[in-house]
């Protein structure tokens, strides 16, 4: 099917895009688009020609699907096609209604004239991907706007709404209602004017100190995002649009573009890109699976997470009923929602009218009665399974039918808790991360008995309150938690070796890690994690641990908490500061242990961290928990503060090779402290080692 329509109204020929869902300039559309211009210029009636979007986007830029493939590369190219447009023989108006992104953007710049409708969403978001406009927005853009304007959204990949360029000359008309039916009146009174053929190339760029402020904001670009080359390299093409003629600076961009396009980070921020969405697409459930209506919600437990995950509700404008069993416990809560609120007031994120009205929106209750017309039901209580049986029995009693039970439990059984009700359809885990209201990761565990249509509405409830959602079988510990396990072990088993924790913290941090092991458990209070070996110790008395951990909970010393844990912290302080009663402590357990310490290297730490990581990670992909490597990855970069430039855990081992991660781990091996059992090869990586093939294909 061509992914263009082409037909004429009275002397103007409009050109329609028309490559779902978004328009991306794929080969085929480029092609639709380049045949129009051919027959408009060869049809002597035609004395104009309008190019508009189908659908909900004018066009949502390359199409990034044909990425490092053949087709990206295929003429023509969207250089072709913009310079087919600019070099018209008739002006050529484009009529842009909605998005217009990246190479959409550029297709538009390279028109005679623009026309857009007001609240369009304009941008050239190509920094997010790790490259840069490729098909000559750094030069172009500057022409049209101001330089501070244009040098932000090339920088940043913002959009910014249409009506913000009136005044500039982005846009020639800036319109309300239909806008091809504006561009088609744009277009003949053009052609009855004899305005010409005006092209955005022939522009000056106008700013009294170009140089200053670009070198400013190079300057910035480099030191703000040490790890992307992409914002520095958008400032160099602009450089080039200012020093340079106008094929100089476009060759200029395009060398900066090659290079950027093959980079780590750019593969890395693609595949997120891609991952994120990915994510929501469970191959049995139907992407038309009819939704359950979600128009208000219940949280039983007005703690730390049930008092987050309520806010995520009430952020969407979903009522939300608040359960406590005490009065004071319910007012702590509460009070702390509107101190975090206010928090946003005070750094200007909202107003004290928005703190008032989503305040409003919460109902604090003591009793289940006031709960039963929910349509979903969050219980964040504590992590212990008689807890959650009493809950969800009580939850069966009173919650009317179809309502979506949902458990915060970040460990234990689903189906087990399932099972405490006569409805395990409609139980599910809806696994926050803490601080709820601020983590952007939901991990949704499906139950054996979760029905589709539940699953279908987690996962559209996970977009309305602006989560990445991913879905994970029932296993200990699900898929994130299940990893970081093996993590946890290796760090402990390090810190036996001969490395400090502060060691193997800035190892880990200097590879990108937001926090490294010891610091982030620290944080999240060394208690929770002892707490869980301890039923492991039970369960799974095979799974040998250090124990490190466990001796310094045994002192107390649960982390930030009590002021002390692998660090210790001066009151009222977050800073974490070695001490030399961790260190004596680790000494005397080394001797314990008959353990020489040596001296472990920055890169082994990083590497027995990662590939910890990867190894469950591949055992985890081949027993069904993960549906996809990428859901894995997006597990790791919005939950665990896996570094975005690396992609996550699975694309980096792709990246190492994965033949390469395998003999790494023989090396691991071949030093058997802790759990000789640790290094072997999941079957699944070591399949794909062995095939010459990766995660994620
Ligand atoms: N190409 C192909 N598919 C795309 C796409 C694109 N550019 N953008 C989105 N999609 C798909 C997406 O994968 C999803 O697919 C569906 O559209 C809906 O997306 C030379 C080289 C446009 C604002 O970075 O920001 O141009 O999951 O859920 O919320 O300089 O998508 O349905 O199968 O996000 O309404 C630059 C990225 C490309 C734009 C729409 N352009 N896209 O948001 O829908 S590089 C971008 C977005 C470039 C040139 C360079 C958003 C959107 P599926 P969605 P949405």
């Amino acid at each position: 099917m061509s992914q263009t329509q082409y037909a004429t109204h009275g002397d103007v020929a409009v050109i329609t895009m028309n490559n779902p869902p978004v328009n991306g300039l794929g080969h085929g559309l480029r092609t639709g688009i380049v045949e129009g211009l051919r027959r408009a210029q060869a049809d002597s009636a035609v004395k104009a020609i309008v190019i508009t979007g189908a659908g909900k986007a004018f066009s949502g830029g390359a199409d990034i699907r044909e990425f490092n493939t053949p087709a990206a590369l295929a003429e023509p190219s969207l250089h072709t096609v913009i310079r087919a447009i600019e070099g018209s023989a008739k002006p050529v108006v484009a009529a842009i209604h909605s998005v217009a992104m990246g190479g959409g953007l550029e297709l538009a710049l390279g028109c005679h004239f623009r026309v857009a409708a007001t609240g369009a969403q304009i941008a050239l978001p190509e920094v997010k991907l790790g490259i840069l406009p490729g098909a000559g927005g750094t030069q172009r853009l500057p022409r049209v706007v101001p330089l501070e304007m244009a040098t932000n959204m090339i920088v940043s990949g913002a959009p910014v709404k249409s009506e913000k360029f009136k005044g500039t000359k982005l846009f020639d008309e800036i319109v309300e209602g239909d806008v091809t039916e504006a561009a088609l009146a744009f277009a003949r009174k053009a052609v009855a004017e004899n305005r010409g053929l005006p092209k955005v190339r022939d522009l000056k760029i106008e700013h009294e100190d170009a140089e200053a402020f670009l070198q400013f904001s190079l300057n910035t670009a480099k030191s703000v995002a040490k790890n992307f080359p992409a914002p520095a390299a958008c400032v160099e093409a602009i450089q080039a649009a200012v020093r340079l003629p106008f094929e100089q600076g476009m060759a200029r961009e395009r060398e900066l573009f090659l290079h950027l396009v093959q980079t780590p980070e750019s593969k890395a921020l693609r595949h997120a890109f891609f991952g994120e969405r990915a994510a929501s697409k469970v191959p049995d459930v139907p992407a038309d699976t009819p939704l359950r209506a979600i128009k208000s919600a219940a949280v039983i437990g007005a703690g730390t997470m049930g008092g987050g995950i309520a806010m995520n509700f009430v952020n969407a404008g979903i009522p939300v009923k608040l359960l406590e069993m005490k009065q004071e416990a319910l007012d702590r809560g509460l009070a702390t929602i509107r101190k975090n609120y206010e928090n946003s007031a005070r750094k200007g994120r909202m107003t004290m009218d928005d703190v008032e009205k989503r305040m409003s929106l919460i109902a604090p209750t003591l009793s289940y009665d006031d709960i039963g017309q929910a349509d979903i039901v969050v219980e964040a209580v504590f992590e212990d399974m008689p807890v959650k049986e009493q809950v969800f029995r009580k939850l069966d009693e009173v919650m009317k039918p179809g309502a979506i039970l949902a458990t915060n439990t970040s460990t234990l059984d689903v189906n087990q808790i399932a099972a405490f009700t006569r409805r395990p359809q409609d139980v599910i885990g809806t696994h926050f991360f803490s601080p709820a209201n601020v983590m952007k990761l939901l991990e949704i565990v499906r139950g054996e008995k979760t029905a589709k249509d539940v699953l279908a509405t987690t996962l559209a409830l996970s977009k309305t309150i602006r989560k990445t959602g991913v879905v994970s079988g029932v296993c200990d510990g699900f898929i994130g938690n299940r990893m970081i396990e093996q993590y946890s072990r290796q760090a402990g088993y390090m810190v036996e070796e001969g490395a400090s924790p502060q060691q193997v913290d800035r190892a880990i941090e200097k590879f990108g890690f937001a926090m490294g092991p010891f610091r982030m458990s620290d944080l999240a209070g060394n208690d929770v994690g002892w707490y869980i070996r301890k039923r492991r110790y039970v369960e799974r008395p095979d799974m040998k641990y250090p124990k490190i951990a466990d001796k310094i909970c045994e002192l107390g010393r649960f982390g930030q908490k009590t002021g002390a844990g692998f660090y210790r912290y001066e009151p009222g302080k977050r800073d974490a500061i070695p001490d030399p009663v961790v260190d004596k402590l680790i000494e005397e357990h080394r001797k314990e242990l008959g353990l020489e310490p040596r001296k472990l290297s920055d890169d082994e730490i990083v590497h027995r961290l990662i590939f910890a990581l990867v190894n469950e990670g591949a055992k985890i992909l081949e027993e069904g928990i993960a549906m996809r490597a990428s859901d894995i990855d997006m597990i790791y970069l919005t939950g665990y503060g896996f570094p975005l430039f690396r992609g996550g855990p699975m694309l980096y081992a792709d990246q190492c090779g994965l033949y390469n991660v395998v003999n790494r781990m023989k090396d691991f091996a071949a030093n058997p402290h802790g759990d000789p059992s640790f290094w072997t090869p999941a079957p699944l990586l070591a399949k794909l080692a062995a095939d010459g093939k990766s995660f994620n294909g």
